[in-house]
């Protein structure tokens, strides 16, 4: 066991002597002693996967050493992660929070190792704001509004008396899964039109979606249904599947509203299979990049940066629409 231990110290240490040896190797070209060690939380969906390619792109195009680590799901991988980091000393750090408490030892050690933090993503639960330099996310609560707005919207389209929604949300105690879902309430929030009938977590995954949405076809049948809402589009896919799979159209029979907008889901509300998908965008690595060229000059950033988002609806004209890629 110690033995195996030890054979996996040898072999991290040679690791990352090659991440950083590489980058010492391109340190004649100036700027490329940079090192920003990325503590990604897993590869639950396909805007992850986006989102990782996106820091990678733009790691490369700064020409910036990138020293990525995938938690696969696990706050303690990230933990760890954020700890080899410190020791290895990179000059930024920037990693996306799974959940949004349980970080505060582990950023007060990199504060102590004053190395900036930026979180990339997702947010986290924190008294002290110093313990971060800066967030470099999407504004979920704005999503979860624009998710109640289209509802609204499509309410009062079908002049619908009453609608029944359930909600399928992502991982618990996550800043996406907290205010989507909170947006979405204050949206409809005093419409009597709209019930919710049960929310349930889906945790970001379409095995889970498809679980969720089978249980909810289960317990209220498709006739009791009039809306799903769910957080992102794995899950959503997932839903899909089981609602077609037993005879529901949905798009149609059940009104499907999600968000995140990879290429199959604008895909599927082209072909009426969605009726609404919230923009969620994962190319966040440039931002990131350019705020550590900044942070490595001395510069101050900006304490709080956004993307600009949108929603795309079946209300839409989508012939313009680029293609996503992710
Ligand atoms: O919507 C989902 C992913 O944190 C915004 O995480 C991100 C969310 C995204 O798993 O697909």
């Amino acid at each position: 066991m110690k033995r195996n231990r030890w054979i996996c110290g040898v072999l991290w240490l040679a690791l990352c002597a090659l991440a950083l040896g590489g980058c010492q190797g391109a340190e004649r070209t100036g700027k490329s002693a940079v090192v920003v060690g990325f503590s990604q939380l897993g590869s639950e969906s396909g805007w992850r996967i986006g989102n990782t390619a996106s820091m990678e792109q733009a790691a490369k195009a700064h020409g910036f050493g990138l020293m990525l680590e995938n938690a696969n799901q696990k706050q303690e991988k990230q933990i760890a992660a954020i700890r080899s980091f410190i020791s290895y000393r990179v000059d930024v750090i920037a990693f996306s929070p799974i959940v949004e408490t349980g970080w505060t030892n582990v950023l007060n050690e990199a504060r102590d190792a004053g190395i900036p933090v930026i979180l990339t993503d997702r947010m986290i639960d924190a008294e002290d704001d110093d313990l971060y330099t800066a967030y470099i996310g999407a504004d979920f609560l704005a999503e979860g509004l624009r998710a109640g707005e289209y509802l609204i919207r499509k309410a009062d389209d079908m002049g619908a008396e009453h609608l029944n929604i359930v909600e399928i949300t992502g991982t618990e105690d996550s800043t996406p899964m907290r205010d989507r879902q909170v947006g979405f309430l204050q949206a409809i929030a005093g419409d009597g039109r709209f019930t919710i009938l049960e929310s349930i977590s889906g945790d970001f995954l379409r095995s889970k979606g498809e679980e969720c949405m089978r249980y909810l076809l289960e317990k209220y049948g498709a006739e009791g249904i009039d809306v799903v809402y769910s957080h992102n589009v794995a899950m959503t896919l997932g839903a899909l599947d089981v609602l077609e799979a037993a005879g529901v159209r949905p798009g149609q029979d059940i009104i499907l509203i999600s968000v995140d907008g990879e290429q199959a889901a604008v895909d599927a509300l082209r072909e009426g299979r969605i009726n609404c998908i919230v923009e969620c965008t994962p190319d966040l690595g440039e931002t990131v990049m350019t705020m550590v060229e900044a942070l490595v000059k001395g510069e101050e950033i900006p304490k709080e940066i956004q993307p600009e988002e949108t929603v795309f609806t079946e209300f839409d004209d989508l012939t313009g629409l680029a293609p996503r890629g992710y």
